[in-house]
């Protein structure tokens, strides 16, 4: 195997190059190769300074995070950066494309640094569950200030290239080649007889008291419950006050007591499962159709933001609505999710208008569609709506042309059979709004060509959306669990928890929202219009939230209506609790027959999980979902489950699988119609074995 670091003499300077596909990432032989040539280095007659560079695309993506949670191998990486910045010659570090977390701290270990133009440079630690370990939380405030570290690592943010250099992060801005670059400025600084400038030898920064009082109160407050943000502010703040190298033995200590959280764990997961749920076996070796040019139908909420997601990342639409009143109204919806991502600073005015000049057209007849390659319909959710939308597009559709639903419920399969191409048909679920939610489910009915599933997880990756495959039920992933754990919500309720303690205990768990400020979010008008959907079909013993049908009936939908689960005043966040709603709670007990009883905090989050948990075991044993980790990533991305828990099935390993099926079989004593244990969890239980076994 070729060493990943070599080091080779041009000019007078030493080239030593990180070389570590994918991303250079500084696993041992890369820390050790790095010791090597600084110890080369010192003794080379013929190299005056030092360049590091990065292979490829980028300089160092980071310490290798695959490393984690193992026993660590010397040389440590704050060893190998203090090893740098001891460098008797000078050391430049060229950076292109990414200097990340381990990365940045290697820059920093270097005397200079020159950013190359498109690089991003950053400490992203904290989204990992960590801090900066390899002296960044010391050396970044050293050199820029704690206020403006702080806007950098609590955040894991980057900045580009030419914010590093006003910031001071970075001594220079270049184009072209990195090597190139960082030779010019290493000769430069030889022949100017610049010596070593270590950053850790720069005076303390001051002790910025606002700066740091301002970001404990913002970070603990955002992404609420994780503790590596807050303990990165403690280690920026440790450099105001003692020298580098206590300095760095302190940053050590949290690092390593972030090393041991689960949060740690939880966060690790989710960075690696995000990518691993676009590795599908089926997909290897199928190539992806190729499309640029998309049909959208319907131009309400969920067709315009699918439109507007797939301008912003440059495909060519064309949007089709029934009459020009219709097209126009969906032409401004588009219009102004894009004046949303001008103001976010996501795009810059010109594009905009570049992109509804050509990009973007409407039309009401389908033969516009005569061309597109991929044609998503996001009409009203009818059956027979849908089967007519389709029969238009494989009449007007090209040989070849993908045809999708958006159809959040219903049988793709059935959809795919009315046409005379079913396997060129699949469900394309995005969540709303569609242009900045990152989930999409890809449903998969049995007759799908295996090149369609590549190219929907090719759009996908496209729209910078994270796809998970789904089977064909109702409510597919996310939203059949969904609805599972909701009714343990309800049934809690109906046994005595206020819906007021039950969201404050899930929001406690880590969810963003309770269950019924969720249902006043969306509109209690959904939830009503599923029961209807489902009465048919509803098992006797099954329990219906008549409260809720109630609340439907005297016309309070939610926050739309200014009246739901909670009253909403207009210009205050967030609803108050409504005794009215209590009092049709009390009804529905009386009706039942119900002595409504006292719920913990912890038995409602005990029960809303394990009803998940277990719909999710069904959900993997049915084959709807393949993996758990597909489970694990719809949570996280598409129902704002606490990234730090890593996923609800994660979350159900880490908790033991043994405890969460004794929780069930507790519960199924007292009803054991709703609390059946799926047999995939049994089976696990028995075999000893947990949800992590069957992520391959
Ligand atoms: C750290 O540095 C701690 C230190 O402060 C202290 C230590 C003492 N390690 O994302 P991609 C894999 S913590 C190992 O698709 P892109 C990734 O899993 C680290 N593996 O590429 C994937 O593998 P596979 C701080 C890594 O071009 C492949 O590389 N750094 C690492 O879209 C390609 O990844 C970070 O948090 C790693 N560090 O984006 C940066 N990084 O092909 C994390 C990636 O088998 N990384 N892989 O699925 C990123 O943000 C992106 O990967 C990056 C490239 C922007 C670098």
């Amino acid at each position: 195997m070729t060493h990943p670091v070599s080091y080779e003499v041009e000019d007078g300077i030493a080239v030593i190059t990180i070389d570590n596909p994918p991303v250079n990432a500084l696993g041992r032989a890369v820390r050790q190769g790095l010791c090597d040539a600084m110890d080369r280095l010192a003794d080379d007659p013929q190299a005056q300074a030092a360049l590091i560079l990065g292979a490829g695309k980028l300089f160092i993506g980071g310490a290798d995070i695959s490393e984690f949670g193992k026993p660590p191998k010397d040389p440590w990486l704050p060893e190998v950066v203090q090893r740098i910045e001891d460098s008797p010659k000078p050391v430049v570090a060229a950076i292109q494309g990414a200097a990340l977390g381990g990365g940045l701290e290697v820059a920093l270990g270097a005397h200079y640094r020159v950013a190359m133009k498109g690089a991003k440079l950053g400490l992203p630690e904290v989204n990992l569950g960590i801090i900066p370990g390899a002296g960044g939380t010391q050396r970044t405030p050293r050199l820029i200030g704690v206020a403006a570290a702080l806007d950098i690592i609590p955040a894991g943010g980057t900045v580009p290239a030419e914010q590093a250099v006003e910031l001071g992060l970075a001594d220079r801005l270049a184009e072209g080649d990195p090597r190139e670059a960082g030779l010019a400025y290493a000769r430069e600084l030889v022949t100017a007889g610049a010596g070593t400038r270590p950053v850790g030898q720069m005076p303390c920064p001051d002790h910025d008291t606002v700066a740091l009082e301002a970001a404990r109160k913002t970070w603990s407050k955002k992404n609420r419950g994780e503790v590596a943000r807050l303990a990165s502010i403690d280690a920026v703040e440790a450099a105001t006050r003692m020298p580098i190298a206590a300095g760095i033995t302190e940053e050590r200590r949290i690092f390593s007591e972030m090393m041991d959280t689960p949060q740690r764990a939880g966060l690790i997961h989710a960075f690696f499962i995000e990518r691993k749920v676009f590795q599908l076996p089926e997909l290897d070796g199928v190539a992806p159709r190729e499309v640029s040019q998309l049909g959208v139908i319907g131009g309400g909420t969920m067709g315009a933001g699918i439109a507007t997601a797939a301008l912003l990342r440059g495909l060519d639409v064309t949007l089709i609505e029934r009459d020009d009143a219709a097209a126009e109204k969906a032409a401004a919806t588009i219009s102004r999710n894009l004046e949303g991502a001008v103001k976010r600073g996501k795009l810059d005015g010109g594009t905009r208008d570049a992109i509804l000049s050509d990009a973007f057209r409407t039309a009401a007849d389908y033969g516009a569609l005569a061309r597109a390659d991929l044609a998503i319909e996001a009409v009203f959710e009818d059956m027979d709506v849908k089967k007519q939308v389709f029969a238009e597009l494989d009449r007007v559709m090209k040989p070849g042309a993908v045809l999708a639903t958006n159809t959040s419920y219903l049988d793709v399969t059935e959809i795919a059979a009315s046409v005379s191409r079913p396997s060129d048909v699949i469900g394309l679920h995005f969540f709303s709004p569609a242009h900045v939610m990152k989930l999409l489910e890809v449903v998969v009915p049995e007759s799908t060509a295996p090149d369609v599933i590549a190219t929907a997880f090719a759009l996908a990756k496209r729209l910078g959306k994270t796809a998970v495959r789904a089977g064909v039920c109702d409510g597919f992933i996310g939203n059949r669990i969904l609805s599972k754990y909701r009714a343990a919500a309800d049934r809690m309720v109906l046994a005595g928890a206020s819906p007021y303690q039950v969201d404050r205990a899930v929001k406690a768990f880590g969810w963003p929202m309770g269950p019924y400020e969720m249902g006043d979010l969306a509109g209690l008008d959904i939830g009503y219009a599923t029961r209807q959907r489902r009465a048919a079909t509803r098992d006797p013993r099954d329990i219906v939230p008549t409260w809720a049908d109630a609340l439907y009936h005297l016309g309070r939908h939610g926050q739309k209506t200014g009246r739901g689960y909670y009253i909403y005043e207009e210009g205050k966040r967030g609803g108050a609790e409504d005794p009215e709603v209590l009092e049709l709670i009390d009804k529905a007990r009386a009706e039942h027959g119900v002595t409504p009883r006292d719920f913990t905090d912890e038995e409602i989050q005990r029960r809303y999980m394990a009803a998940l948990v277990n719909e999710a075991a069904r959900v993997l044993e049915e084959g709807i979902a393949r993996r758990p980790l597909d489970v694990d990533v719809t949570f996280l991305h598409g129902y704002g489950f606490p990234r730090w828990r890593g996923g609800p099935m994660f979350w159900a390993d880490e908790t033991g699988l043994p405890a969460l099926l004794g929780d069930i079989e507790d519960y199924a004593r007292e009803d054991d119609f709703f609390w059946q244990p799926a047999p995939l969890l049994k089976r696990l239980v028995s075999e000893n074995s947990n949800f992590a076994s069957l992520n391959g």
